[in-house]
């Protein structure tokens, strides 16, 4: 819930500011740009300020596509000197998650965050926040309607790719509130056809790769544990995720616990774990250092990957029946 004082703060901090910032975390999925683009957009639609948008690490080949794509900034190609009166930030779960990013919003005069993570060491002045939110981008609506702004169907895209992405196309949803909002879009003009074609938008180099690393899975555990890998050459072909990898293990029957092992480079594996509904991964995710959801979750394991494989099957092996 929004309310009347919180929309008024930003209202306030929006019309003084003469620089604004906004980000998110390091390596941003769709939600993370989209939300970041659909604030921009809303902003310079209803303050007629420009926005600096900026990121960290990469963004996926997928949303290459998405409106507004070519305003993402890296971080290192903003005037480093930069001084912003607002920050906001978007996202980003714990203050280490933003990246590069980070010393600009330290060094600004406000900040301002709208996030759906479950933080104690939340870094807003003013924080918009709703762990019950599917996405960020429902927090944007949620604070557009309340704000009483107007909008057009760039940023109604921009909502609902955020939605799409982090709901797992609707499966993840769980609670009505965000499918109203998604109904309205509709009725605003989105398409979810055309926005779901525009994510199917990966080079064939990274789809025959994460194919080949699925061809090469081993199974454990009575084959109720797939675990797949990417090592350091096949990482170059991807976006950094491999997340085709899992949705293809994930529709075997019977499996309950997928696992990806990412060579990221000599001695840092990436590690992403899902689980079937009722097969928690987190705490798994936990002990490797990482975190994330229930049935999704990740960490980073500075170690080869021998050893990084021989511990993710050490630790799941007490869960397993
Ligand atoms: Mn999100």
């Amino acid at each position: 819930m929004i309310t009347k004082k919180q929309v008024k703060i930003f209202d306030e901090k929006i019309k003084a500011a003469r620089s604004i910032l906004v980000c998110a975390h390091k390596n941003p999925d769709g939600d993370a740009i989209c939300s970041v683009l659909a604030l921009a957009h809303l902003i310079k639609l209803n303050y007629g300020k420009d926005v600096v948008c900026t990121y960290d690490g990469n963004i996926p080949d997928n949303l290459d596509d998405v409106p507004l794509r070519k305003d993402m900034d890296y971080f290192e190609h903003i005037d480093q000197g930069a001084n912003f009166d607002v920050a906001v930030v978007l996202d980003y779960g714990i203050e280490r998650n933003i990246g590069g990013p980070n010393k600009f919003v330290k060094d600004a005069g406000f900040v301002i965050e709208l996030d759906h993570h479950i933080n104690d060491e939340k870094i807003g002045n003013l924080c918009l926040d709703d762990v019950n939110a599917a996405a960020v981008t429902e927090i944007i609506y949620k604070l557009m309607v309340a704000a009483g702004w107007k909008t057009d169907l760039t940023v109604a895209q921009l909502i609902m790719t955020g939605i799409i992405t982090d709901t797992g196309c609707f499966k993840y949803v769980k609670r009505g509130d965000v499918m109203r909002i998604v109904a309205k879009l509709i009725e605003y003009g989105v398409d979810i056809q055309n926005i779901v074609n525009d994510l199917s938008n990966k080079p064939r180099k990274t789809i025959v790769t994460e194919s080949a690393s699925v061809g090469a899975t081993e199974f454990f555990y009575k084959n109720k544990l797939a675990l797949a890998i990417i090592d350091s050459h096949q990482y170059k072909n991807i976006d950094g995720r491999g997340e085709t990898v899992l949705n293809l293990l994930g529709q075997i029957r019977g499996l309950e616990y997928m696992v990806l092992l990412k060579e990221q480079k000599p001695n840092q594996i990436g590690v992403s774990l899902r689980g079937r509904p009722g097969y928690p991964v987190d705490k798994i995710a936990a002990a490797l250092g990482g975190g994330g959801h229930e049935l999704a979750a990740g960490a980073v394991v500075h170690d080869s990957l021998a050893n990084v494989k021989k511990r993710v099957l050490d630790l799941f092996k007490g869960g397993i029946k």
